[in-house]
């Protein structure tokens, strides 16, 4: 028996990023555990990955290349070679080019890995072959945009930061789920004596280690954040001197806005006790160092960009940037530090190509045309469970004419509806390079064990397509070690201060940050712009979520035993998770006439959904909480949360509104 010990890296969409040591025997991953040498990490994993191997050798991944043989949807494949497969899909793809022009084909991806190569190599390919390029806003494009407003591309703070802060704010996050080594950090700075917040929409997993919850109405924090910094203003909480000299607008910030936001409007929008808004505002302007850490859920909402930008003023008030434990993390942008566009290779487009929303893909599959779209390739993503608007995306997927290619670990909903499914690998499979959006670490990895089966990686399928298609660029001819190589060699100004020996060998290593980054301001001004006069609307201001016409706002927030559809797979960590829950409070359960552990649907204009209903005072009146995203339980007729939400977009940035979305609910 031969027994090794690698190195690999955590490849899912999470913050966190951990170092992983992966113990293989015989060419079989027996154990994962955490790498302690990771400097932010160090060695402790989340419940989801303490058993990887069981993902990656799991009895139920893919193998081979499948054809479908029964009808859409229905699950019946047989196997066939990889050159029947890559030969099919190449003489499918030039006859739908001659009939209506590249365009008709869109791939559609997101994050099943976060590597750099297996997760963007596909954009090379689509631009060579000229197809519909996808706008991939589903995450967090508003987020980034109300923050950018604010701060342009000042560098986010460390996250060790935070242990030096005297008062967090978790503001919209369930940490404990999603990004628990930021809360090892959370929990250094409280035995220092720091307090904690939370501002959610209900009391989510989190509120157990915070000293407050501040529950507040969905999509209305851009309100609650005017009103924290009207009080400041009005108390002189606030740090002329770092304004007057890092600040662009104030004056017209406090005279033409903050106005509208006294606490009594500001309650009466949030439904948060006058009391309790004052408490907040006092803590935060007598903090020596506030933190707040912002969660990506309040930015899913028709007003999420303003919602951010409105939140991203508060730090500049009291100067938190100038102090060592204060600020504010978004999300860390590492992507200059690599050369990126060697692997996306926008150069190969002879054009500008049409431009699709992933949250629309619906409309997409349903309504498009000149031209319509004839081929759709997903690879890691599982548009049928995570995007908005399933009855939509499903009917388009039923075309009869549609040719859908799926390269997935899993037979995922959206595999389900594949007329040709590809096996690809797990990131223990290939290698890669990682960065992460919650810390300044990058690792590389090499492959730690053989492939699955057939399973082949993002990378190497591309390949084997573009000799399909005969596309002559060396490009399509490197190994991935040398797109690798491509993206850090020569290192970019960033990535020339690591120690890249150490990078090359696969160790974690830390980019690092210019001495008083937190003070170097990119904007165009050089300050925080308050005012942005690039801006349609150059001062920030409170506008309402879109909601729908029904009673409860849905929130489809993730959980501890899962990301999001990734580990449905595990039946260890299904088990965790036990059902679909619909959690609500108790009286309005009372109002509805509706019990404890009843079936129950939750339904909209766009669909029904099946859950068990849990019902708990975390849960406020007017609102529903389910966590966690599942596979179909019974088959394709089923429906699951995504069936509720909606296509519409936010405010800027094209992002999706996942969590803007209400729903009634009765008995099943
Ligand atoms: N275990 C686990 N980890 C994950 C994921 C997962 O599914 N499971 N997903 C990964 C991905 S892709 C991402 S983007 C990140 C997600 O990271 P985040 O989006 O930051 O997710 P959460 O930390 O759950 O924070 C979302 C919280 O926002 C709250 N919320 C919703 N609407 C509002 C609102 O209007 N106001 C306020 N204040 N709060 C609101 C929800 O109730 C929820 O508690 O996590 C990643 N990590
Ligand atoms: N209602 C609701 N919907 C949500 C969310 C929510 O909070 N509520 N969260 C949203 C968010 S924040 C996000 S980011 C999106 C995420 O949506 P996705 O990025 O689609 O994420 P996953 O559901 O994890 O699906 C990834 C798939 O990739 C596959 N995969 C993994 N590695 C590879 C690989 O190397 N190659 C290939 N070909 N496949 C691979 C996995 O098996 C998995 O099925 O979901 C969104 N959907
Ligand atoms: S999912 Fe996140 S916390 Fe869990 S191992 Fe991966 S990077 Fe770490
Ligand atoms: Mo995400």
């Amino acid at each position: 028996m031969k027994t090794e010990l690698k190195r690999s890296v955590c490849p899912y969409d999470c913050p966190d990023m951990c170092g992983l040591l992966v113990k293989v025997v015989d060419g079989q991953a027996v154990k994962v555990t955490g790498d302690p040498e990771h400097p932010y990490t160090r060695g402790t994993l989340c419940p989801k990955m303490v058993h990887y191997e069981r993902t990656v050798h799991s009895p139920q991944r893919l193998t081979h290349p499948l054809l479908r043989i029964g009808e859409k949807g229905g699950g019946q494949f047989k196997a066939i070679t990889w050159k029947e497969g890559i030969q099919r899909l190449a003489d499918r793809w030039t006859g739908i080019i001659s009939d209506y022009t590249a365009e008709a084909i869109l791939p559609y991806s997101y994050a099943g890995t976060m590597g750099l190569v297996q997760r963007n190599c596909g954009e090379g390919f689509f631009h060579r072959l000229g197809a519909s390029r996808l706008a991939r806003t589903i995450c967090s494009s508003a987020k980034g945009y109300g923050w950018a407003s604010v701060m342009g591309e000042t560098l986010a703070p460390h996250p060790d930061e935070v242990k030096k802060s005297d008062f967090i704010i978790l503001w919209g996050s369930n940490a404990l789920a999603t990004n628990i080594h930021l809360l090892h950090n959370v929990r250094a700075a409280k035995r220092r004596g720091a307090t904690v917040w939370l501002v959610d929409t209900y009391e989510n997993p989190t509120a157990q280690i915070v000293d407050q919850v501040v529950l507040v109405r969905p999509g209305s924090d851009g309100a609650l954040a005017l009103g924290i910094m009207h009080i400041l203003v009005r108390e002189g909480w606030i740090d002329q001197a770092f304004m007057e000299q890092h600040v662009q607008g104030f004056e017209q910030f406090q005279g033409e806005v903050l106005p509208d936001y006294p606490p009594e409007k500001v309650s009466q929008i949030t439904g948060i006790d006058v009391n309790l808004l004052e408490l907040m505002a006092a803590r935060y302007g007598k903090a020596l160092a506030p933190f707040i850490s912002l969660g990506s859920g309040l930015c899913r909402y028709g007003n999420g960009a303003m919602t951010v930008r409105a939140i991203t003023c508060l730090p500049a008030l009291v100067g938190a940037w100038g102090k060592s434990g204060g600020g504010l993390l978004a999300s860390i942008s590492t992507n200059k530090a690599f050369n990126t566009g060697r692997v996306t290779r926008e150069d190969f487009m002879q054009k500008p190509t049409r431009i699709v929303n992933m949250n629309q893909l619906g409309y997409a599959l349903t309504d498009l045309s000149e031209p319509p779209i004839m081929s759709l390739y997903v690879y890691h993503s599982n548009p049928v469970c995570v995007a908005p608007d399933q009855n939509m995306i499903i009917k388009g997927l039923r075309r009869e004419d549609l040719f859908t290619v799926v390269h997935e670990r899993f037979m995922t909903d959206t595999a389900r509806y594949a007329d040709l499914i590809l096996p690809a690998t797990s990131s223990l499979e290939h290698a890669d390079i990682y960065r992460s959006y919650g810390h300044y670490g990058v690792q590389r990895a090499a492959a730690a064990i053989p492939p699955v089966g057939e399973a082949k990686s993002n990378w190497e399928v591309f390949q084997l397509l573009a000799q399909a298609m005969g596309f002559e660029e060396p490009f399509f001819n490197q190994t991935t070690d040398e797109v690798i190589n491509q993206l850090i060699e020569p290192p970019t100004p960033w990535l020339g201060r690591v120690e890249l020996a150490k990078l090359q060998e696969g160790r974690p290593v830390e980019l690092s940050l210019p001495e008083n980054y937190k003070t170097t301001f990119l904007t165009p001004s050089a300050k925080i712009e308050l005012y942005n006069p690039s801006e349609a609307e150059p001062l920030p201001r409170y506008c309402e979520p879109y909601g729908d016409d029904a009673p409860f706002y849905l929130m489809s927030a993730p959980s501890l035993f899962s990301l999001n559809s990734s580990f449905n797979e595990r039946p260890d960590l299904l088990r965790k998770k036990e059902t679909a829950y619909l959690q609500m409070n108790p009286k309005d359960a009372e109002n509805k006439n509706l019990q404890a552990g009843r079936s129950v649907i939750a339904f909209n204009e766009r669909g029904e959904v099946p859950f068990m209903l849990k019902l708990t005072t975390k849960v406020p009146q007017g609102v529903v909480v389910t966590e966690g995203l599942f596979w179909y339980a019974k088959g394709p007729d089923d429906s699951t949360v995504n069936a509720l939400t909606s296509q519409r977009l936010t405010d800027r940035a094209a992002g999706s509104t996942l969590y803007d979305v209400k729903v009634d609910v009765r008995l099943a």
